[in-house]
């Protein structure tokens, strides 16, 4: 069980798992966003994210890459139009692609690719697509501190409407994710809209935030963020195939 009452069951590897997400999660869909979007609050516990933190940390020290804005830390393999060279995955976060997948989340696959990013006080991302080389479907548990993620129309023909396409005027709406919460986008959210971190330090909250009762906030609030660690767990469908060849003839 999760600290939600989700049942999980996670065994050894080659498990089955189901091919659309399972109907316990249905209860924490986000109706006022565009298809789909499901926040999970609590769906770890305190303990699971200190271990999860401390997993982060003490990661070789070239695990990471530092960005503009952000570090990260790859793990399962890059992914690639001709397909990912697969690393092993280690099992401090195989037990989460486990879980995760276990919802239903990857078509009945195993999330195999998982990106860290930590993001200080007054850091963030640029608005983007996660693209094609992954199943469309992102999940994201956060750590440490809250953010706001920001979703935007992508550029295109605006039929009727010769307004400037700024990122303010494609700007659609946010979705607070809390720490210890579960994220998961689909369809809409995941194809067509591009998401975002706005490099702030302090997030005031307003009605544009279409999750705000389900994290358990109100408008007006002002929340202060922290550093965030976040576990991106998604799954990547095409890996290389290596044939392995050991000495010489
Ligand atoms: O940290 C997050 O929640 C967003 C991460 C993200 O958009 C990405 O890694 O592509």
């Amino acid at each position: 069980m999760t600290n939600n009452g989700i049942f999980i069951s996670v065994e050894g590897g080659g498990m089955e798992h189901p091919a659309c997400i399972v109907e316990d999660l249905k209860q924490f869909v986000v109706n006022d966003a565009p298809p789909t979007v499901y926040y999970i609050p609590d769906f770890i516990s305190e303990d699971e994210e200190s271990y999860l933190q401390q997993q982060v940390y003490k990661s070789p020290k070239t695990k990471w890459t530092q960005l503009s804005g952000r570090r990260l830390q790859n793990w399962g393999g890059l992914p690639h139009p001709r397909g990912m060279l697969a690393e092993k995955m280690p099992d401090w976060l195989r037990t989460y692609c486990e879980k995760i997948s276990s919802l239903g989340a990857f078509g009945g696959k195993t999330a195999n690719h998982v990106l860290v990013n930590e993001y200080k006080e007054g850091e963030g991302i640029m608005p983007h697509e996660d693209g094609p080389l992954y199943h469309p479907t992102v999940t994201t548990v956060s750590l440490g501190s809250h953010t706001l993620l920001d979703f935007y129309a992508p550029v295109g023909v605006q039929e009727g409407d010769a307004s400037p396409q700024t990122e303010e005027n494609r700007f659609l709406l946010s979705l607070l994710v809390k720490p210890r919460s579960l994220l998961i986008l689909q369809e809409e959210m995941y194809r067509r809209l591009l998401h975002g971190i706005r490099p702030r330090s302090h997030d005031t909250l307003t009605d544009t935030v279409a999750n705000l009762s389900a994290a358990g906030a109100v408008p007006g609030e002002t929340l202060a963020r922290g550093t965030r660690v976040s576990l991106t767990i998604r799954h990547v469908p095409k890996v290389m195939k290596t044939t392995l060849v050991l000495g010489r003839k």
